[in-house]
């Protein structure tokens, strides 16, 4: 369907940032067909994968994936929330998997907002670390872990301006999200942002 893979393939907005960093924002669309370099999974601490997008990169990468995650949880333990790790990409076309574990909801009283944006943080600098120009995103935190949306949107929005604007190799971060009211969200958090001088200063650029 024409209008199906319009809405799939083309960006919703982009962020113009300084340098010609952008910070794009797709959707409705599956994280696991992405081309950047790296895709993040919103993995749990075991890194033995899971429902939701941990289970669709895992099916549709291979068990390559999860023979890497292994062998890193035999080297440093568990993952805590916050932090990222890095694997093959597998079958998948980005060439990498960056794992990160979002904070489970409690409120907002546990630091929720610290670990979410220290999530995206980590990610771009483990990226960078590799040389890729590109990354990608699903909601963290907003699934399983029960995030609500119009919270953590603002948070991963703004953690990723600013790490990206502080870095030298990566160029282009994606969000990439599954479903509408979710994209409407990181949307209208990136349109508020704008506004503010809390993140580095960027153009809004509409698509279609
Ligand atoms: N592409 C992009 N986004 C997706 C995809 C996909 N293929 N599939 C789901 N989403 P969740 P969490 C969206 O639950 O809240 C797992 O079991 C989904 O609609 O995947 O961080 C892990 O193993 C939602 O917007 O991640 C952990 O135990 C977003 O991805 C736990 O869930 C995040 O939902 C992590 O929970």
């Amino acid at each position: 369907m024409i209008g199906l893979d319009k809405n799939v393939h083309d960006f919703a907005i982009r962020l113009l940032l300084a340098h010609g960093k952008t910070i794009e924002f797709y959707g409705p669309a599956d994280i696991t067909r992405e081309t950047t370099g790296a895709i993040v999974n919103a993995a749990n601490s075991s890194l033995l994968g899971g429902g939701g997008v941990d289970g669709a990169i895992h099916k549709a990468g291979g068990p390559a994936i999860l023979a890497e995650c292994r062998q890193i949880v035999n080297r440093i333990g568990r993952l805590p929330a916050g932090k990222a790790v890095i694997t093959t990409g597998g079958r998948l076309r980005a060439k990498y998997v960056i794992h990160t574990v979002g904070p489970v909801y409690h409120g907002g009283n546990r630091d929720e907002a610290k670990t979410l944006a220290s999530c995206h943080r980590e990610s771009i600098r483990l990226a960078d670390q590799h040389g890729l120009d590109s990354l990608a995103f699903p909601a963290i935190s907003t699934g399983a872990f029960g995030y609500p949306v119009s919270d953590a949107a603002p948070i991963a929005v703004s953690s990723a301006i600013t790490e990206l604007s502080s870095v030298p190799h990566v160029l282009k971060v994606r969000f990439v999200l599954f479903d509408i009211p979710t994209l409407r969200a990181y949307v209208r958090a990136a349109e508020k942002l704008s506004h503010s001088n809390t993140v580095p200063p960027f153009q809004i650029e509409k698509g279609s």
